[in-house]
C-alpha cells in the first residue's frame, strides 16, 4: 500500500488529505519515536483534518492556521553562498478580539504573532523588513549576530531594511520590534518566533507554535485580554485536534508584556521541557512550567486517552481573560 492511500484511510474525505497535505507540506514516511526511543511506532506523523474554520471571524488570520504554518523562506545562492530569505510587512490591521472589541493590532504580514521564521543552524538568513505600518518598527531578533544587525535602529514608515545573519545557536528565538517605548509596540502585536532547528533534525512529531500574547486595551498599564495566537479564546471554542498516543512538539513563546511571568500546564499529562530549545535531551519533566516574558521552550508530549484536555496558564484571571485551549485529543482507532 502507498503511504497516501494509507493516510487517506485516516481522513472522511480526499478533500480533507488534500487540504491536510498542503498544509503539513508533504507526508513525513519517517519513523516516529516517542520520548526519547521509549516507544517506537511505525506509523508516519499524521496531521489531523482542521476543523470547519470560523466564518464569522472577520480577521486576517486564524489562530488555527498559525499553530502548523513554518515559514522556511526562499532559497536563493549567491557567489556559492545558500541564502535563506524571508520578506516581513509591518502593517496596521484590526483584529476581533471577540464579538464587541475591534483592536488596531500593529503587526506582521497581517497576523498576530507574525510568522514563524524557521532555519537550519548555520543557515545564512535575509530577512528583507518592509515598514508598510504609519509608524517607525524594527525588527530585533534573539540569537546570536552582529550588532550592526541586532534592529534597535527604527525603520520609519515607507522604508525596506535588511537584516542578515546566521542562524544560530539552534533553538526557539523570539523576535519582536525594539523601538520605544517598546511594551507598546510589541504589546500591538509586532512580535513572532524564530526556530533554529539543529543540524541533526529533531525526531519526526506533530509540530505546531503557540505564542501568549497580550492586549491592554485602555492604556492603563495593565492587560485586559489575553490569546493564544493572537485571538483571545480561540482554541477554547475551537479545541485542537491531536492523535491519541503520537508525538506532539509544541514551540511555546511568553511574549506578554506588563505581567512580569506566567505559567503553562497541560491537563492530565506531563511533559518533556528542552529549554530554549537549547537541547536535545529534555532537561525536566513537569505539567507546569514558568516563563518570563520573551522565554520560550519546546515541550514534548503525547496523550494516553482521547478526550478534551485543557491548557492554559495556571494564573487564572489570565486564563479566564482569554489564554486558555483545549486538545481534542482523537481516538487511534477513530
Ligand atoms: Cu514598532
Amino acid at each position: 500500500m502507498s503511504d497516501s492511500s494509507y493516510l487517506e484511510r485516516k481522513f472522511q474525505t480526499r478533500r480533507q488529505f488534500i487540504q491536510w497535505a498542503v498544509l503539513a507540506g508533504g507526508i513525513s514516511a519517517a519513523t516516529l519515536r516517542l520520548n526519547a526511543g521509549r516507544v517506537e511506532a511505525a506509523d508516519p506523523v499524521i496531521i489531523p483534518p482542521i476543523p470547519e474554520l470560523d466564518n464569522d471571524l472577520d480577521s486576517s488570520f486564524n489562530p488555527m492556521l498559525i499553530l502548523r504554518d513554518f515559514d522556511y523562506g526562499t532559497l536563493k545562492e549567491e557567489d556559492g553562498l545558500t541564502i535563506r530569505e524571508f520578506n516581513i510587512y509591518a502593517h496596521s490591521t484590526a483584529i476581533p478580539l471577540n464579538r464587541a472589541i475591534n483592536f488596531v493590532s500593529w503587526n506582521l504580514n497581517d497576523r498576530v504573532p507574525g510568522p514563524t521564521l524557521r532555519a537550519t543552524e548555520g543557515d545564512r538568513v535575509r530577512i528583507i523588513f518592509h515598514n508598510e505600518d504609519g509608524h517607525s518598527h524594527s525588527l530585533h531578533f534573539h540569537g546570536t549576530h552582529p550588532a550592526t544587525e541586532d534592529g534597535l535602529q527604527s525603520v520609519r514608515r515607507g522604508k525596506t531594511h535588511v537584516y542578515e545573519f546566521d542562524a544560530e545557536p539552534y533553538g526557539v528565538h523570539p523576535y519582536h520590534c525594539h523601538v520605544a517605548p517598546v511594551t507598546r509596540h510589541i504589546g500591538k502585536g509586532l512580535y513572532g518566533l524564530f526556530i533554529v532547528d539543529p543540524p541533526d533534525a529533531r525526531p519526526p512529531a506533530d509540530e505546531m507554535v503557540m505564542v501568549m500574547g497580550a492586549y491592554d486595551l485602555d492604556g492603563d498599564g495593565k492587560n485586559e485580554l489575553y490569546a493564544f495566537n493572537g485571538i483571545p479564546n480561540y482554541f477554547r471554542d475551537y479545541p485542537i485536534p491531536i492523535y491519541q498516543n503520537q508525538l506532539i512538539r509544541l514551540y511555546l513563546l511568553n511574549m506578554i508584556e506588563l505581567d512580569p511571568a506566567v505559567t503553562f500546564h497541560i491537563h492530565a499529562n506531563m511533559f518533556q521541557l528542552y529549554r530554549t530549545g537549547r537541547s536535545l535531551e529534555p532537561d525536566e519533566e513537569s505539567d507546569v512550567i514558568t516563563m518570563g516574558t520573551a522565554e520560550r521552550h519546546i515541550l514534548e508530549f503525547s496523550y494516553k486517552y482521547p478526550g478534551k484536555f485543557m491548557f492554559h496558564p495556571h494564573q487564572d484571571y489570565i486564563a479566564e481573560h482569554g489564554c486558555m485551549g483545549f486538545f481534542d485529543v482523537i481516538a487511534e482507532d477513530a
